[in-house]
């Protein structure tokens, strides 16, 4: 974007401006100054104290920016100015993320081509960003959908795929009726696809998947050390959701099989009175008796359909079947029947579980609607009602009775383990990161399957694997990507035996794309690798991450993950991305979360107009702190304007010396806007600012140190009227954003304490202190001295005469 201004045209603008505060005039022409003198561009290779400032990836929707993309870049580039003018040398990149599923399915709403669709969004996106006086690095921007980007991304799939990290399966996935696509499990929010809010399926397909599973202990562990957001950190630990347990084998009856089942309750052992089978699980062909066969394959087949949401909501009907065969209960040796039922799942534990209706809810529902046997095994609650899953001692356990729950749990284990049939297990809620997408607008899969030699991975000096251009890429729902019709493209030849075979067709997802992003920033200059090595090390981990928390599973577990494996493959040498991850507050509009069908999706553009970005800027950023988000209410934005009129008109008017005051004020309002914003405390700093402007606009004459303080305070919350003010006003050297944080003297900001001594009828009888301002004001003095405890004694129960001040040293009370 360039914005043109003739000599002339910027003259008459400051006439103009002299009186009145317009935005309009102001705001392009820097705009257009910092873009031209690249003051927000580092050196990436020679930079001596780098800050990388990172916000996260947007993915431009229909209307381009929407404000809760400003609320969010602000707040991260108000983080972001603060530390260059604390003399960091700050990277801020900014990128669009216009591969997926969100742009596409924009693009199949309004009938366009997604590559149409793509080019006119970036125009726009890019043209907003420019409009909100963020100190983007504007030579490093990148897009998901550029050649020169996904081939890294297929680049990485390889490097995961060669260090065995990919694996290819048929497993009963989710998916989207309405997107046409499978997703993930963290794309499935409450049951429903994370992008259209569609209720998801399961559907059994072959898909490639990401072993994210690999690392949960990892991902756990380090949770313990890094600087994010506790709710966050919190929301990852329950995804990752570790369980010890016990795994413990039971016999089947009159077989040599063994079925393995998972238990966090080994001290129930002995009321376990059945056991269930999930549909899925391979023991359900190998138990089930010719008898029960037509029934357990119409349930299973019904299962199949449902959604895991659906099977493990409780207060479903615990629907289920015999298989006819029976497993020995390993520690009461008797034979216990084996069920299928939904309400256990495949992805989880052993897909196996021993039925202890007494003590958990689900087997208690289960027994009492196939009449299965209950037998208590921990003592207290009443059984008839619910099953207990409280405190108490074992009964009915043999030699375990009179045992507490824990030390129940410790004896039968190892009890059990003795017999050889136990082992202790740790089991992760965590699944694999299903990758494959079978729709058009993404990087294809670089992978190819030859009849003979199975699947190959494009050799990498073939990269990128350019996506196709096809005029039909709506998906056709049929498990099959539109690039299946793309026959010539398809149609390859085999890595190895340069025989004919056939390219992978589906395209990876989206959250690939932006799970490595903050990489490339830093090399988007380099053609031939994917990240330099040497500026990594240099600004990786990044120093400020910010963003929604809404993504604390999706995109915040991905690019941990992949971080972890860059370490691992030797790439890069740390494994957390993000030295600190602060998670900011929703933006709702009128008291709703702001979405297009609600039609209350704010768009920034109208009121930059207006009111200008720094207006519009600290509006948001006053609406309430950071991290709670706001209520964007349209009223409140003509206030903020009416400020920056005060303080527009306040610069205008500052003489040689300030009040007497002033000083200390100046220092105790540095003090206090340092200390906001290093905590992201964003409210209260323009709080602060706001008060100081009262301050001096209260007081009779204004020094030019004053406006000076008030400006660089501004700079990163309204960066051009204080570049205005410092540059036309103040007559300083351009820019103000490159200036140094003012510093406050704490020797300024400490109030003086004086001595006042007490007397009563001119008897020494106390004395106080108080500050300095209030010594001279005598019915404070008064009221103090009246308080201080030997004053109070001798003056109980006296009527006061007279009371003699002498003003900052002595107060006298005649009775
Ligand atoms: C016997 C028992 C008795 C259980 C009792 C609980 C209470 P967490 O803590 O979440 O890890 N379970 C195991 N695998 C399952 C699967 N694939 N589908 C559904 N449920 C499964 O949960 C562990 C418990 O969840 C296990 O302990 C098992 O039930 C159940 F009084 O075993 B328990
Ligand atoms: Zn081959």
């Amino acid at each position: 974007m360039i914005l043109v201004y003739t000599k002339k045209e910027i003259n008459y603008n400051i006439v103009k401006m002299a009186k009145n505060y317009h935005p309009q005039d102001i705001e392009k022409k820097w705009q257009e100054r910092w873009w031209k003198e690249r003051i927000y561009e580092v050196d990436l290779d020679k930079a001596k104290k780098p800050f990388f400032n990172l916000m996260m990836f947007p993915y431009p929707s229909a209307e381009g920016l929407h404000v809760g993309n400003m609320y969010a870049f602000t707040g991260a580039d108000i983080y972001g100015r603060f530390q260059r003018m604390q003399d960091k040398d700050v990277f801020e990149p900014i990128g669009l993320d216009g591969f997926g599923i969100h742009s596409e399915n924009y693009a199949l709403q309004i009938g366009e081509h997604p590559k149409k669709v793509a080019t006119r969004t970036e125009k726009n996106f890019y043209r907003q960003l420019h409009q909100i006086g963020n100190g983007f690095a504007w030579k490093n921007t990148l897009e998901t959908y550029d050649p020169e980007y996904y081939k890294w991304t297929q680049w990485i799939f390889i490097q995961l795929y060669k260090a065995g990290l990919v694996k290819r399966k048929k497993a009963s996935v989710n998916w989207c009726p309405s997107c046409k696509t499978t997703l993930s499990d963290e794309q499935v929010i409450a049951g429903l696809c994370e992008r259209c809010r569609t209720e998801v399926e399961k559907k059994e397909l072959e898909q490639w998947f990401f072993k994210i599973t690999q690392y949960a202990p990892k991902l756990l562990k380090n949770l313990e050390w890094i600087d994010w957001s506790e709710r966050t950190k919190i929301a990852q630990r329950n995804w990752i959701g570790k369980s010890e347990g016990t795994e413990i084998q039971f016999k089947v009856q009159s077989s040599k099989f063994k079925v393995p089942t998972f238990t966090t309750r080994p001290d129930t052992i002995f009321g376990a009175t059945f056991f269930i089978l999930a549909p899925e699980s391979e023991w359900v062909e190998k138990l089930t008796k010719p008898k029960h066969r037509k029934v357990v394959s119409d349930f299973v087949e019904q299962a199949r359909k449902k959604t895991e949401v659906q099977r493990l909501f409780t207060e479903k009907e615990k629907t289920g079947v015999f298989t006819g065969s029976y497993v020995i209960n390993p520690a009461t040796n008797k034979k216990i029947p084996v069920w299928v039922a939904d309400y256990v799942v495949m992805g989880y534990g052993t897909g196996a579980i021993m039925g202890v209706p007494a003590h958990d809810q689900r087997d208690w529902e289960f027994a009492k609607e196939h009449k299965l046997s209950i037998v208590k095994v921990i003592s207290g609650g009443n059984i008839k009602k619910e099953a207990y899953d409280g405190e108490g001692k074992l009964v009915n356990s043999g030699q375990f009775n009179g045992l507490l729950v824990e030390q129940g749990i410790k004896k039968i284990t190892a009890w059990l383990k003795e017999k050889g049939v136990a082992k202790k297990q740790t089991q992760y809620r965590l699944r694999d990161w299903c990758i494959s997408r079978q729709r058009y607008w993404g990087p294809p899969i670089p992978m190819i399957n030859c009849s003979k030699c199975g699947w190959q991975p494009v050799p990498e000096k073939d990269l990128p694997v350019k996506l196709p251009y096809i005029e039909n890429y709506q998906p056709k729902g049929v498990g099959k990507s539109p690039l299946a019709q793309a026959k010539d493209w398809v149609k390859t030849k085999c890595p190895k035996c340069k025989g004919p075979a056939k390219r992978e067709t589906d395209v990876s997802d989206t959250f690939l794309d932006s799970a490595w992003y903050f990489f490339r920033y830093t090399s988007t200059d380099k053609k031939d690798v994917a990240f330099d090595k040497k500026r990594i090390k240099k600004w990786l981990p990044v120093d400020m991450y910010i963003g929604g928390h809404e993504h604390a599973v999706l995109h915040l577990m991905y690019t941990r993950f992949l971080t972890m494996v860059f370490k691992n493959l030797g790439l890069i040498n740390f494994e957390e991305p993000f030295k600190r991850f602060y998670a900011h507050g929703l933006l709702i509009s009128e008291g709703a979360k702001m979405s297009k069908s609600k039609g209350n999706l704010v768009i920034p553009d109208e009121y930059i107009k207006k009111f200008g970005a720094d207006t519009l800027r600290c509006y948001l950023m006053f609406l309430g702190p950071f991290d709670q988000g706001g209520d964007f209410r349209d009223r409140g934005i003509a206030g903020m304007y009416r400020f920056f009129c005060r303080v527009w008109r306040l610069a205008q008017k500052f003489s040689a010396k300030g009040s007497p005051e002033e000083k200390k004020v100046i220092h105790q309002t540095i003090k206090k806007v340092t200390e906001n914003i290093q905590n992201l405390r964003y409210n209260t700093a323009i709080a602060a600012i706001m008060e100081y402007v009262n301050f001096l606009t209260r007081t009779k004459g204004v020094s030019r140190e004053a406006i000076e303080t008030l400006v660089l305070l501004l700079a990163p919350f309204a960066p051009h009227i204080s570049e205005e003010i410092w540059c036309q006003v103040l007559k300083n050297k351009f820019s103000i954003h490159q200036q140094k944080w003012p510093k406050y003297d704490p020797r300024l900001i400490k109030e003086k304490r004086v001595t006042i001594v007490i007397q009563v009828n001119g008897k020494l009888r106390g004395q106080i202190e108080v500050s300095d301002q209030a010594s001279v004001i005598s019915d404070q003095v008064e009221k103090l001295a009246k308080k201080e405890k030997n004053v109070a004694k001798y003056l109980k129960g006296k009527k006061i005469k007279k009371v003699v001040f002498v003003s900052g040293r002595l107060i006298n009370f005649v009775v």
